[in-house]
């Protein structure tokens, strides 16, 4: 039973940049519910209402994985590791965005899936063969045909975005051959929890993963969970290995019940740590908000960094518009000039130079603070300071 717990009112689609600030209005379908669920039987933890993927997934998807130098590096490791480890004839990517990963690759030896056709293109372009197609089981069938079975399935921060799971996991099974291995990579819930980052919700979140539910999901169809690895990206992310439940050649290791217990021990399985989290969102935007509130009454200029899909979240939750925020800088051109979701705060191309009249920075792309940090170096010298809401709201400058 899908039990809710967190409600985040209502929210614009959060890649939805607009070219001019216009109020968005519930009636005409330009805000949806936003309200959070926990599975008490799957462990699973899903949006209440979700938005057809054809609402969210079309030819002007602006984020693009190249954008920042941590997942451009993260990648690059991955690649590395993958040939190493598994050495595939066949890598097919479910969400392969603008190829950063794939580019690693040799073009005869990989296939990607990308259902926004202006990012299929670049990967066109490059060379690979990419279906701009959604993940389903008749792009599945229509792959097998033309490629036969895939010795690796790669998808990162794509398949919590797809409706129905059960499709996903069966058209994965149909495709992926007997010694074949999955790996996908997502935000962690448990990090999620103990960072109260809530802005890992918004509509294409349709699900947040645990070690938990995923076990459970696969299992339906002959899939196992063999390893489980940490890393930073994206707020502390998992990155799951799956092969063949009756494939006895790969051992299990001992990360996956160290994962699976240490979720257990933090009340991942239990309803009332949800409750207890949705406790402490209420709380982070309430002195998220008296922090901005001072300072402005201190007359101090804040922009914000990074116009992610999680800024929109934050801003539209706490109700944050341009008195507070006077703009956001982001190196995305897709995003430069248009307007943070429901929002009348400008997305302005960044620009070095505009940090000098800022006395404050709110930092949207927290999961990035190291690189930011590195890259502002000057900002902070001269006396500029951060804020932040993860994993609690503060100002910081380290
Ligand atoms: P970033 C998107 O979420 C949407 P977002 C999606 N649904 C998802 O799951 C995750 O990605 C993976 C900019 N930036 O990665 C670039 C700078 O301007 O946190 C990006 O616009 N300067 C697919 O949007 C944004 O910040 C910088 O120095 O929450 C980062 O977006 C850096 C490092 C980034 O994802």
């Amino acid at each position: 039973m899908n039990k809710k717990f967190l409600d985040l009112g209502y929210q614009p689609l959060a890649n939805r940049y607009l070219n001019s600030y216009r109020k968005l209005s519930i009636k005409k379908n330009e805000l949806y519910k936003l309200s959070v669920g926990f599975n008490t039987k799957t462990k699973l933890v899903s949006l209440i209402k979700k938005i057809p993927d054809k609402k969210m997934f079309d030819d002007s998807y602006p984020y693009k994985s190249s954008m920042s130098k941590t997942m451009v590096q993260s990648f690059k490791n991955l690649s590395k590791q993958i040939k190493r480890k598994f050495n595939p004839k066949i890598f097919l990517e479910i969400g392969s965005n603008d190829g950063t990963l794939i580019k690693n690759f040799d073009k005869k030896k990989v296939v990607c899936v990308e259902p926004c056709s202006n990012l299929a293109r670049i990967t066109k372009r490059m060379g690979y063969p990419t279906f701009d197609k959604y993940w389903n089981l008749s792009l599945a069938k229509e792959i097998k045909k033309k490629f036969n079975y895939i010795d690796v399935i790669y998808s990162a921060n794509t398949l919590t975005h797809i409706n129905d799971l059960n499709e996903v996991f069966k058209s994965i099974s149909l495709i992926l051959s007997k010694n074949g291995i999955l790996i996908i990579e997502d935000p962690s819930f448990l990090e999620c929890i103990k960072k109260v980052s809530y802005d890992q919700f918004y509509n294409e979140h349709i699900y947040i993963f645990s070690a938990l539910s995923v076990e459970k999901l696969i299992s339906e169809f002959n899939l196992e969970l063999f390893d489980i690895e940490k890393i930073n990206t994206h707020g502390g992310s998992l990155r799951y290995y799956i092969k063949r439940a009756d494939n006895n050649k790969i051992k299990i290791k001992s990360t996956v019940q160290k994962q699976k217990s240490y979720e257990i021990k933090f009340g991942l399985n239990k309803y009332s740590t949800y409750k207890k989290f949705a406790n402490n969102v209420k709380d982070s935007r309430n002195n998220l908000i008296k922090i901005f509130k001072k300072l402005k009454n201190m007359n101090k200029k804040i922009i914000g960094y990074g116009a992610t899909a999680k800024a929109s979240t934050v801003l539209n939750y706490c109700n944050i518009n341009n008195d507070i925020i006077s703009y956001f800088l982001d190196t995305t051109p897709d995003k430069s000039n248009k307007f943070m979701p429901g929002k009348n705060i400008k997305i302005i191309k960044y620009d070095k130079k505009l940090l000098n009249k800022v006395d404050y920075i709110y930092l949207g792309a927290w999961n990035f603070k190291n690189e930011i940090f590195k890259k502002e170096k000057a900002f902070i010298k001269n006396g500029g300071k951060f804020i932040t809401h993860v994993p609690f709201p503060k100002i910081i400058n380290k």
